[in-house]
């Protein structure tokens, strides 16, 4: 019998204690899925950061921890936390991040907002099509990928940026410092997609935003720390950047002073940009703990070293 604690929010449990033990029978394991096990005959945690548990220290015999969110930089740091640690990659998390990305695209580049706004006149302004519109995608992780490769499909011209180099085809793929500036040299929409590590801090600071062309619209559904605000609104101001769409910041929830709640050219979103599914995830989850089993690699291993 293998002791899986699920130490996700406690009302996550109903979500997800069917599919969980669903996909456990389908991988074969034999699985007692709890959120009350004693802490030192555990196997295996499904975990979230917004749930109770914060000392790992009495999960002496725990062989994994798997992570329900993507983003791990709220657990990374703790000391306690000396098991391997996965984060989740997940289709339904994915296809809701290509959603909520694409549709975000969209407005700016059919300029959306313009046509709500003009319903008292006439007067035509004809959008340019996809392939004249340049996309960059900072992240070509699972998510950045994923929304790189469908914005390709809709005829923008992409450009992704990531720490290593990448052959993906269909995008001109830009690495480090040096690839940074190119990938934001012509782009009229950026979305960013890293992981938040101190080496992604400030991505978009006074310099890099200065990269842009005027009037760029920028989309985070990443993290908070990826852009400096005070960069940002300063751009904001002067029309050097025209629009921003965020998800996530530094402080969640937005404390109500912020300034983006009320800026004319910013859209806040509640950090909804996409979310973990429990039927799809929770086989991600079953597939790791039959690995961890038998002692093969775990799927969504995180590097302590690099964050994420
Ligand atoms: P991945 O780990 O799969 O991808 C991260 C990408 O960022 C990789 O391409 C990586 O490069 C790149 N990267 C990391 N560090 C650097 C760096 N220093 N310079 C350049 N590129 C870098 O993550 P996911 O795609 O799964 O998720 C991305 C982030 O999205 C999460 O970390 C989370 O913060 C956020 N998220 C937000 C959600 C929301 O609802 N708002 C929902 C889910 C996730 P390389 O490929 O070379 O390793
Ligand atoms: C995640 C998130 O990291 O929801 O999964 O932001």
């Amino acid at each position: 019998m293998i002791n899986v604690q699920f130490a996700a929010r406690p009302e996550r449990w109903e979500t997800y204690a069917a599919p969980l033990s669903a996909a456990f029978s389908e991988a074969g394991l034999d699985v007692d899925l709890r959120t009350d096990h004693a802490p030192e005959t555990v196997d295996y945690i499904v975990y979230a950061p917004n749930g109770l548990l914060s000392d790992f220290t009495p999960y002496i015999q725990c062989k994994a921890v798997l992570s329900l969110w993507a983003g791990v930089e709220k657990i990374i740091t703790n000391q306690t936390l000396t098991m391997p640690l996965c984060r989740m990659v997940d289709p339904g998390l994915t296809a809701g991040m290509v959603e909520w990305v694409t549709g975000h695209v969209m407005r700016y580049h059919l300029d959306i907002d313009r046509s709500i706004s003009m319903q008292d006149r006439w007067e035509p302004e004809v959008p340019p099509l996809a392939m004249e519109r340049p996309v960059t995608v900072l992240g070509l992780g699972a998510l950045g990928q994923a929304c790189a490769k469908t914005l390709t499909q809709l005829g923008f011209p992409v450009t992704g940026w990531s720490r290593s180099p990448k052959v993906i085809d269909g995008i001109s793929c830009q690495h480090a410092d040096a690839g940074l500036e190119t990938a934001l040299s012509n782009a009229e929409i950026v979305v960013l997609l890293l992981p938040d590590t101190p080496a992604t801090e400030n991505t978009l600071n006074a310099r890099t935003l200065a990269l842009m062309p005027k009037g760029a619209r920028i989309i985070n559904p990443g993290r908070g720390p990826l852009i400096d605000d005070d960069a940002l609104l300063a751009a904001l101001k002067c029309g050097h950047v025209a629009h921003a769409t965020l998800d996530v910041f530094r402080v969640e929830p937005l404390p109500a002073d912020h300034p983006y709640w009320a800026h004319p050219n910013v859209t806040v979103t509640p950090h909804i940009a996409a979310e973990t599914r429990a039927i799809t995830s929770a086989q991600v989850i079953a597939e790791n703990i039959r690995r961890g089993e038998v002692g093969e690699p775990y799927l969504h291993l995180v590097d302590r070293g690099l964050g994420y």
